[in-house]
Order: structure tokens, then sequence, then C-alpha cells
């Protein structure tokens, strides 16, 4: 099964590049009085060629007819050049009428471009998707206007033909995907935590059709209470993935295997024997596991992690830094529910429950805010306090969000949100790219107030004005990517006076 479609008009590129060289070579020679052959049709092929040998007739949507970004136009002046070139080589041309050929042709490509471009992107290829989930739910994605350039739910098929592998729900599942050809799966989020399902995905995987989840304000849970056109949710994750073959995808293991709560908190520490033993010891029971990310502590980090907390799950980060830590400690999870812990004294692990009561009381994500009534701090120094209120402003002005407390390190999510926010930066920057890649998803948010107490010992790792920066550099390059994926319109509700208000 194919899985890179080309769409039925992909050779009408190269004819239009083809006839436009031709139609400018051809007048230039009548111009000058001689013949065009044999450089007609040999100088045409060789910029036909040449092109395809840059790869502009690619199969993905973005490099044929569209944006090619600013080295594009340079690009095609010089391909223009080597077809004079070329063509001078094959007929006697003169000077003056080598670059009359040269800006004839760019003249006369750019305007054939222009003409030709809104026909051709009507016949770019369209992600063909099967949807695991209800009717229901295929109706709202057809319904939404900005996934149809992208994406076409071609068929649905039940969630119960999730079980055992070898019953005739689960082959006509295959069939379906088969049958109409689907480029890929998509499960719909009220269905992504079934028992089984991961035999489903694995099946589908085996025949070879990538897999994807669909976040939640598209799905049914929220039908009553959001409009398509009001919602940025798979339509922007998906376009993502499709403009974006360099996003990292997440490789972690597959976690949706029960409905049961299980916790997992995972706890970055570099250097904090001190510490980290009375935040372990204060940790409520119930925890489905606790994963420390050792940062090449120098000190006894890990011994003091382990007399205190004797199942404590230790990992070593390779590279640097607190967004390194997370990312190695995110990919050790094996609970379904994450919960990020500081190791120096300053995040009460008494609030874990209040963090898990927002999440099972239906949000994606829950975020702890110093700044909501019932939060506080006894560990943000003025400049903090003031870099941390510029940038929540900077950060909700440009991505639509009302986060009140962007950079706090004490959040909680499921863990079914992880693939959509591939961390990848590596230092405390993290919690913002968290931040913003969640609303981006169009997760559920709420926030939780949090009491940051002081650090117990030792000296933050935090430098303000560096890390600040970071910080305002993550803000941007996530608004430039939203820009470039086209993000539709935030749901504008922030109802103040709950504190667990939603956020986006
Ligand atoms: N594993 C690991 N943990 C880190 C690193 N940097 C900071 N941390 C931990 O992240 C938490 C917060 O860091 P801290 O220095 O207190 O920063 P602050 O709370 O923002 O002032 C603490 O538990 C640190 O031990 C790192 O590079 N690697
Ligand atoms: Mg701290």
């Amino acid at each position: 099964m194919s899985v890179a479609r080309r769409g039925p008009g992909w050779w009408l590129v190269p004819v239009v590049d083809f006839v436009s060289s031709s139609i400018a070579l051809v007048l230039v020679a009548l111009i000058d009085g001689i013949s065009p052959f044999p450089a007609f049709p040999v100088a045409p092929l060789i910029l036909v060629g040449a092109y395809g040998l840059l790869g502009v007739y690619g199969s993905r949507p973005a490099e044929r007819g569209g944006d090619h970004g600013s080295a594009w136009p340079l690009l095609r002046i010089l391909v223009a050049a080597v077809f004079a070139w070329a063509t001078s080589l094959l007929i006697n041309l003169g000077g003056p009428a080598q670059l009359g050929l040269w800006l004839g042709f760019v003249l006369i490509d750019a305007v054939s471009r222009a003409v030709a471009g809104p026909h051709l992107r009507k016949l770019d290829p369209i992600e063909r998707w099967v949807l695991v989930g209800e009717e229901e739910t295929a109706e709202r994605l057809r319904a939404y206007q900005p996934l149809r350039a992208y994406a076409e739910v071609v068929a649905t098929v039940p969630p119960e033909s999730t079980d055992e592998s070898g019953s005739p729900a689960r082959v006509a599942a295959l069939e379906v995907v088969e049958v109409h050809s689907a480029d890929r799966v998509v499960i719909s989020s009220a269905h992504a935590d079934d028992e089984g399902l991961l035999g489903l995905v694995r099946a589908f995987k085996s025949i070879g059709v990538p897999v994807s989840l669909l976040p939640r304000p598209l799905d049914l849970l929220e039908a009553q209470s959001v409009t398509p056109s009001r919602v940025g949710g798979v339509p922007l994750i998906e376009v993502e993935a499709l403009a974006e073959p360099g996003a990292i995808p997440y490789k972690g293991p597959d976690r949706r295997q029960s409905r049961k709560t299980k916790v997992s908190v995972v706890v970055p520490a570099m250097n904090e024997e001190k510490n980290i033993g009375h935040v372990l010891r204060e940790l409520p029971e119930g925890l489905h596991e606790v994963i420390l990310v050792d940062g090449n502590s120098r000190d006894g980090t890990i011994a003091a992690a382990r007399e205190a907390y004797p199942e404590i799950r230790v990992t070593s980060q390779n590279g640097r830094g607190k967004g390194d830590a997370f990312r190695t400690g995110f990919a050790a999870v094996t609970g379904n529910l994450i919960v990020m812990l500081d190791a120096d004294g300053s995040a009460d692990p008494a609030e874990i429950p209040r963090f898990v009561a927002a999440l099972e009381a239906g949000a994606d994500f829950a975020k702890g805010s110093r700044f909501l009534e019932g939060g506080g701090s006894a560990d943000i120094t003025w400049t903090r306090q003031l870099g941390n209120a510029c940038l929540s402003g900077a950060a909700n002005l440009s991505h639509g969000t009302h986060f009140t407390d962007l950079c706090y390190g004490y959040n909680a999510f499921w863990a079914r949100c992880l693939p959509f926010i591939s961390l990848d930066v590596p230092g405390f920057e993290v919690e913002t790219l968290i931040n913003l890649r969640m609303a981006a998803a169009g997760m559920k948010i709420t926030e939780v107030p949090s009491y940051e107490k002081d650090r117990l010992h030792g000296e933050s790792n935090l430098k303000t004005f560096r890390d600040g920066f970071r910080v305002l550099g993550t803000i941007l390059r996530e608004a430039r990517k939203r820009q470039r994926v086209g993000a539709p319109r935030r749901r504008d509700r922030h109802d103040a006076a709950d504190p667990a208000a939603a956020v986006r």
C-alpha cells in the first residue's frame, strides 16, 4: 500500500514547465531568424530534468506549485540560466538572444505558475483517513473546513473491532483500510484507552499504515460545547505532521492499555542529595511509579533517593538540562498519568491528588499556577516574577492562550498527550514548550492553584536572564510554527472565578 501518494495531477507541473520553456525558446529562435532544432526539445527536457533532480516534483503538496521559501525564486532564476546556456550550446544564439531567452523564460514561467498554481493545488494529494470511532465523529471531521485541504475521512471502523487478532471484526477492519487505500488510521480519543486497541494499532502498522490519535476537542466528548469552526484540534496536528518532515515523532511505548488511573511521577534531579529524601518521603500513597531522572549528579542524589523510596526507578539522562531530563523520564513512563515534580523541595507532593483530580474531571493537561487564589510562592524573586509576567503575557498574546503562570514546573497530564508535545528543547524552556504545544494541539487545559515552597538546600540552576531569553525564543518559534501551519482560532474562554477554569 502506498503511503505517500501522488495526486492525479502530479505530472502537470513538469508539463507546464516543458511547454513554457519551449514557447520561450521557439519565440527567441524565430526572432533571431534561426531554427529552434535541436535545442527544442532537448533544452526544455534538460530544464525539466534539472527541476526533477532538485526535488521540485516531489509527492508532497509543498513541493509542488507552492511555497518553497525564500531560496525558491533564486533557484528558478539559476535553473533558467542553465536552460539558456544549454540552448546556446545546441543552436547558435547570440549574447542578446541568450539573455532574452533567460529573462523571457523567467517571465513566462512566473506567469504560467501564477495562472496554473491554484488549479494544480486542487490536484494535490489528500490523505485518506479511516477513522476508528463513531460515524458521528467522522461527520464532525468531514464538516471541519481546514482539514479538507489535507485529509478526507473515507470510512469508519467501529471501535468494537478492537478484540483479539483473527476475530472477524478485526479482519474486517483491516479490509476496510485495504479497500479504501487508506493513507492513515485515526483513532478517536474516546477509545484511546480501550483494552485491545493496542493490538489493532499493531495490526494496522503491520500492513504499513500510520496510526494517529485524534485529540479531544474534535471528538464527541465535547461535541456539545465545541463547534468545529472554533476548534484547533486535529488539523493542526496532522497538518504539522504533514508539513514538517523533521518533526520528532514520539517513540515511547504505547500506554493505552487501561482505563484505571496509574500515576507516574517524574522527578528530575541534579545534585539534590540533601533535598530529594524529604520530597520522596512526602509522596502520597497509591502511585503507580516514581521515576528519578538523574542529571549526572556529582553528589549522592541517587543513593539518597533509593534510601527514601526503595521502589524508585532511576534513569540517567544522556544530555544536559531539565528539558532533556524530561524527555528521558517521559520515555520511561509506564503509567497513564504523568506528574512533573521538582526534587528541590519547592513543589509539595501533597498537591499531587489535586492535579490528578483535575485530570480525572476531564482535563487533558493540569497546569500548576502560583498566581491563582490558593496558590503562591516563597521561592520566586521579583526579577523572576516580572519576567514570568512578561513572558506569560507574550505567550498569551501570540498564542491566544490564558496562562497565568507560564514558567512553572509543577504540571500533570495524561500520558496519551505525549505524542503531541514531542520535547525537543534542552533546558528550562521545557515547561513553556509543553504549555504551548498542549494548547496548539487543542488539549483541554486546566489551571490548578499551587504553592511553591522555598528550595530546601542549595541554589537554583536557573539563570533568570539566560533562561528568560530561551523561553522567549520558544514562544516565538512556536508562534511561527502556528502561523506556518495555519492554526485556527482558539476558543476564547476563561472563567477566572473557577480555579480549575479552562485556559485555552
Ligand atoms: N536531571 C536534571 N535535573 C535538573 C537539571 N536542571 C535542573 N534540574 C532539576 O529540576 C528541578 C528544578 O530546578 P531548579 O534548579 O530548582 O530550578 P528552579 O526551580 O526553576 O529554580 C530540580 O529538581 C533540579 O534538580 C538537569 O540538567 N538535569
Ligand atoms: Mg527550584
